[in-house]
């Protein structure tokens, strides 16, 4: 399938509005996300071989903000175990449309469910693997540990939360220099400065990110045993939880 190219905000805005997963974005959003987030595929096709390594037989594997599928999709066809279901949750039906027509000329062998809820409100149930690939800097920030409380209480004991977000950094140097870097990246990727700065601004107050130790410290806390980062390209970085 080809890509539809993002240019949702190459030219001027006269007023950025809040960012929002609307059929507009879902139309560019493959190539969006490819072109935006450092390590995004790397990190996709990893989900997948991680959760074949700790998807058991009859339990749920949860992909909480799938977007178009793409991390539901490496797991469907990474993951070995038998009878295995997995549960796909976003709250934003347009993505959903376009998802399911995916899945419709998919050949993967897990069963898949695909809900359209907020990922706040779904229950999580003999979960071996939960996926947040990008999803929890979207949750409002108050809300955070309810949530990530309920996914560990919904996991089995020896499941993994796989937790992928932009990273904000406590020292100012470090804070620039990695948004720099960032910057480098989707020009090197074909956006240009008036791209990147409206689609800052429109992401700003929705998409709310924290430190590593905020992460860690708030995953240790809800009860994870072992909370480390196993990706990191400049400011984005993805973490394994273990129950
Ligand atoms: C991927 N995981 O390609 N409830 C349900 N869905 C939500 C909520 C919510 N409260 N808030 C945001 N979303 C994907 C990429 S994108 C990341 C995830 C990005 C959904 C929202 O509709 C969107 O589809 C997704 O979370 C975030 O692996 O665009 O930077």
């Amino acid at each position: 399938m080809s890509l539809i190219k993002d240019t949702l905000f190459a030219s001027p805005i006269e007023s950025v509005s809040s960012f929002k997963f609307d059929s507009a974005v879902v139309n560019v959003f493959a190539d969006m996300i490819q072109r935006s987030v450092p390590g995004y595929q790397t990190i996709i096709y990893a989900i997948g071989l991680v959760a074949d390594r700790y998807a058991k037989e009859h339990t749920v594997c949860y992909d909480l903000g799938c977007s178009l599928g793409a991390a539901t999709l490496s797991m469907r066809h990474q993951i070995s175990t038998q009878h295995c279901k997995i549960i796909a949750v976003d709250n934003s039906p347009d993505m959903l449309r376009q998802f399911k027509k995916t899945l419709d000329e998919d050949d993967g062998h897990q069963e898949v469910d695909v809900v359209c809820a907020d990922i706040r409100d779904v229950p999580i149930k003999n979960a071996s693997v939960v996926v947040l690939n990008f999803t929890l800097q979207f949750i409002l920030v108050e809300d955070r540990y309810d949530f990530l409380q309920k996914i560990y209480q919904g996991l089995m004991p020896g499941g993994v939360l796989i937790l992928s977000e932009k990273l904000r950094f406590e020292d100012q140097r470090q804070q620039s220099l990695q948004t720099d870097l960032h910057h480098l990246f989707k020009k090197s990727q074909g956006y240009s400065d008036l791209e990147i700065s409206q689609k800052r601004s429109a992401l700003e107050n929705v998409l709310i990110a924290e430190t590593f130790v905020e992460h860690q410290q708030r995953l240790q806390s809800v009860g994870f045993s072992s909370v480390e980062v196993w990706f990191q390209y400049f400011n984005f970085a993805s973490i394994v939880a273990l129950k």
